[in-house]
């Protein structure tokens, strides 16, 4: 299995986000991929830099002005007032419903709000060299499988699957997902699917794939009705237009162990199967660990093993991304789980 990591990833390195109404340290932090790189030392796993520039797949999957606003976005913020540099800036109003989208205002903390769904995704200093880096991880991920590799993994950070089009949020900025599945099209794969095991429902990756027949979107995921992102993921959510049917969402309720999310993920994969794709991407979270701070799943290193030994079972080129996994001390073992069951499968 071909290993991709993206050595800029620690420069996205925001301090605090809010909870409660208050500033708390960053879930998503440094310290996340730190532990899975050394997971993955002590296996005696290589790993990569990234090969492959995924500018082509992101102009495929995000709107022109929504890079354009992020790759410049911490310029921005400094021209306000160079003493913003030790600042972070956060959204605080947002074009919701009957406001407009289309005209991109002057002011920078209404640009960030129109190209974010929430004010928990904040920006640092290094934010776009880490994304990037990230999505070129995906890319390189992709032209890995098409060039005959069995499976790659991408232990890079920060996540990408709630990025939508045209906007972060969830901590994401580039849909990492997205970009490796678009790669594998570009690259000359008919059909890809996308399995979203993540805690949470993966809804910026489903909202690029929504209208396409091409792209098979699965999730299991918390119950948007109670979890995170709220406003996506719900069962009825099936595909519109060329892409009916090309959708399927599992949502279980928040405290749902082991048995009950391993009979989804059955359900999952007989929909992957069905799909004949020619790749599978997995947007790998690892936060439905029991131990995890934010995710409302209990699953254990046991059923990590098993669920890299069922993906094996599909048969087709893999390439797992890292998403969420906030219990960080664990994450790296968690990981090593999943990819120890898919090669051991
Ligand atoms: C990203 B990924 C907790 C705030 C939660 C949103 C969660 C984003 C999860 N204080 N903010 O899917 O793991
Ligand atoms: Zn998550």
């Amino acid at each position: 299995m071909r290993i991709f990591n993206n050595p800029d990833q620690s420069g996205h390195n925001p301090r605090d986000e809010f909870y409660r109404g208050q500033r708390v340290p960053c879930f998503e932090n440094p310290t996340r991929a730190d532990h899975v790189l050394q997971a993955l030392a002590a296996a005696g796993a290589a790993v990569e830099a990234p090969t492959h520039d995924s500018a082509a797949a992101l102009a495929q999957v995000h709107a022109p002005r929504y890079l354009a606003f992020l790759q410049d976005a911490w310029r921005q913020w400094l021209a306000l007032d160079a003493a913003n540099a030790n600042l972070q800036p956060f959204p605080s109003v947002w074009p919701v419903r009957t406001l407009r989208s289309d005209v991109e205002p002057g002011n920078f903390i209404a640009r960030l709000g129109l190209y974010s769904m929430d004010n928990g995704t904040p920006l640092a200093a290094g934010t776009w060299a880490a994304a990037k880096g990230g999505a070129d991880a995906a890319a390189s991920a992709a032209h890995a499988l098409l060039a005959g590799e069995r499976a790659a993994f991408c232990a890079t950070r920060p996540p990408g699957h709630h990025a939508g089009p045209d906007f972060m949020g969830g901590y994401c900025f580039l849909n990492n997902a997205a970009v490796a599945a678009q790669a594998l099209r570009l690259g000359g794969a008919q059909r890809v699917a996308v399995l979203d095991v993540d805690y949470h429902h993966g809804n910026g990756t489903q909202a690029i794939f929504y209208d396409r027949a091409d792209v098979l979107f699965v999730s299991l995921h918390g119950d948007p009705l109670t979890e995170y992102p709220f406003y996506l993921g719900h069962a009825d959510e099936t595909g519109a237009g060329e892409g009916a049917g090309f959708n399927l969402n599992l949502p279980l309720p928040a405290g749902t162990g082991a048995a009950a999310w391993l009979d989804a993920l059955e359900v999952a994969c007989q929909c992957v199967a069905a799909h004949r794709a020619d790749a599978l991407v997995v947007s790998l979270g690892l936060d439905t660990f029991g131990g995890d701070p934010i995710g409302g799943f209990g699953l254990q290193q046991g059923e990590f093993a098993r669920l890299g030994a069922r993906l094996r079972r599909l048969g087709l080129p893999t390439a797992f991304v890292l998403e969420g996994g906030y219990a960080s001390a664990e994450l790296g073992h968690n990981a090593c789980h999943v990819l120890e069951g898919f090669e051991a499968a």
